[in-house]
């Protein structure tokens, strides 16, 4: 007979924008792999898909629509993703993902959409192992260079999105990384939790299709 691996663990690191969430991707998906873990990353929204390229359209300002349409488009862009992520992870395979569910919650709330109403459409997705929140202040992220290229990439803005990252951090185990440090320091302190993670759960059990549930 032969064993099911054991499951990948769904990896998240979440935060505004420019807080370095893309730089230490990389770097935990290497070390991760250096380490022989089996692993992969993925971001969202993902711009590849049909539903991704309507996103990419609207996010470069070619397209413009409607608060609601757009949640539900980007809410969409993560449901469309679900089998694919469950056979990797089933396969034994880390995936480390660069925003997800509190993203759109998050850039939604900010805009003035109610939280029940953005938190529905991802109900019953599947549930990070892991959320690491990076965490800094928005006048760090201003003051580097191309700020305010990207539709997002307002003060008051980023103010509120990163609010509502903290109100929805107070509710569950995620853990809070501060990145206005150097990038080396802020990827051993990510490491340290993943690998904690990672030896906490030698059988981290059934994949949960519950959030915000
Ligand atoms: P990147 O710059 O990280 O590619 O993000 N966003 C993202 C939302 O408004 N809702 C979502 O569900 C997600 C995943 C955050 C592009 C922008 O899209 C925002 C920044």
């Amino acid at each position: 007979m032969t064993l099911a691996p054991r499951r990948g663990l769904f990896i998240l690191l979440e935060g505004c924008d420019r807080t370095g969430k893309t730089t230490q991707v990389a770097l935990l998906k290497e070390a991760l792999s250096k380490l022989e873990h089996p692993v992969t990353s993925k971001r969202f929204p993902d711009r590849s898909t049909t539903v991704g390229k309507a996103i990419d359209g609207y996010l470069s300002s070619a397209l413009n629509l409607e608060d609601r349409a757009i949640h539900l488009l980007f809410s969409a862009n993560r449901w469309e993703a679900v089998q694919e992520m469950k056979r990797t992870l089933m396969e034994g395979t880390h995936i480390i993902v660069d925003r997800y569910s509190a993203s759109g919650i998050a850039y939604s709330v900010a805009k003035g959409l109610p939280l029940d109403w953005c938190r529905d459409p991802d109900r019953g997705l599947l549930r990070p192992d892991l959320v690491l929140l990076l965490d800094q202040p928005i006048s760090i992220a201003a003051n580097r260079d191309g700020w305010g290229e990207e539709r997002y990439e307002r003060v008051d803005f980023q103010e509120r999105v990163r609010s509502c990252f903290h109100d929805l951090s107070t509710h569950q185990d995620w853990k809070l990384i501060e990145a206005a440090r150097d990038i080396p320091t802020v990827h051993t302190d990510i490491l340290r939790h993943v690998q904690e993670a990672i030896q906490r759960s030698s059988d981290p059990g059934p994949l949960s299709f519950d959030l915000w549930q």
